[in-house]
């Protein structure tokens, strides 16, 4: 479902490129429903699966020491979950709760992000933060005892909250991503929709060394918003299929799209801690953020060559063609 807030002053439309499909939160067999990493013909939400239409996962990538840090600008995670607790951020010179902003940054007790909206240290809020930004980060980092498999460990996870309620405003997302780039974020989500351009987010973002991981929209459209009708070298634009190889139905395709991942029926977390499908474009976009990640920090590339790198050991599809070319899919088999 696609949510639309009218404007005010302050505040611009933004969509959060999220669907929910309810039922199905029953079954256990967490890993054959993750067909986003192995689609072996499984059936998920009453469509057969195909063989191999997957992102080649092998093995959770595992980083050792982490250098650099995963951004999410949305509208906060709940870090609560013992899922994703471990993955999450922390601001090590900042002193917790003592009302001093101790390493002098502006933000007091900073310590596991901000919330850019109200401009406080509470980056989820139990009545206010819903489950987008929590599903997000647990297809990246989470996992569980009954086998939920995460894309990536090792990894810090720095939630940046600069939403609510489909409300946003500018300055909160360019001070999110000044403040990330304090932090030494290398990758970040952007797994929203703004629908008018922004001069000063496209400077911001084009002068920055991080690598933006953007949806492209579900619309079912080649007519696309921002940030990802941005020309940046410095970002990524993901698109969504099914797990039939065929596009997923409401992804925007076009020439603005670099790569397409899973996007329909991905298996994950709300923040209440319970599991369902969510579908959407805003899911495919952990999956090619985790790949970068991982390139960053083996390889210790910029953002640039990070990109060059996840476009070229994707795949390339036989199924979609856009404008007389085949897509490429995102593919971890190809990592080394
Ligand atoms: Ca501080
Ligand atoms: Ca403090």
């Amino acid at each position: 479902m696609k949510k639309k807030i009218c404007c005010y002053v302050l505040f611009i439309v933004l969509v959060i490129l999220l669907s929910l499909s309810f039922g199905c939160s029953t079954s256990y067999d967490l890993t054959n429903n993750q067909w986003y990493l192995r689609n072996d013909g499984q059936t998920i939400e009453d469509v057969e699966g195909v063989r191999g239409e997957d992102i080649g996962f092998v093995e959770t990538l595992f980083i050792e020491e982490a250098n650099s840090v995963i951004g999410i600008m949305d509208e906060g995670v709940n870090f609560d979950n013992q899922s994703i607790k471990t993955s999450q951020y922390v601001n090590e010179a900042e002193i917790p709760n003592n009302g001093i902003d101790d390493d002098l940054n502006g933000y007091i007790d900073d310590v596991n992000g901000w919330d850019f909206y109200n401009n406080d240290n509470t980056q989820f809020d139990y009545f206010f933060s819903k489950d987008h930004g929590t599903v997000i980060t647990n297809i990246l980092v989470g996992s569980n005892s009954n086998g939920y498999e995460p894309l990536v460990l090792g990894a810090k996870v720095l939630s940046l909250k600069v939403f609510e309620s489909e409300m946003y405003n500018i300055d909160a997302l360019i001070a999110a991503i000044n403040y990330a780039e304090s932090m030494e974020t290398s990758v970040m989500i952007i797994s929203f929709e703004l629908l008018s351009y922004n001069e000063e987010l496209y400077q911001v973002m084009k002068k920055s060394d991080i690598l933006f991981v953007c949806s492209s929209g579900n619309n079912n459209s080649a007519e696309v918003s921002y940030p990802a009708r941005f020309k940046l070298e410095n970002l990524i634009v993901v698109g969504g299929i099914a797990n039939t190889g065929y596009p997923y139905s409401k992804t925007n395709y076009g020439d603005f799209v670099d790569v397409y991942a899973p996007a329909k029926d991905i298996y994950s977390m709300k923040a209440n801690g319970e599991y369902d499908y969510f579908s959407g474009t805003s899911f495919a976009v952990p999956q090619v953020a985790a790949l970068a990640y991982y390139f960053i920090e083996l390889y210790n590339l910029d953002c640039i060559e990070a990109k060059r790198k996840v476009l070229s050991t994707s795949r390339t599809s036989e199924k979609i063609i856009y404008t007389n070319q085949y897509v490429i899919i995102l593919d971890y088999g190809k990592k080394e």
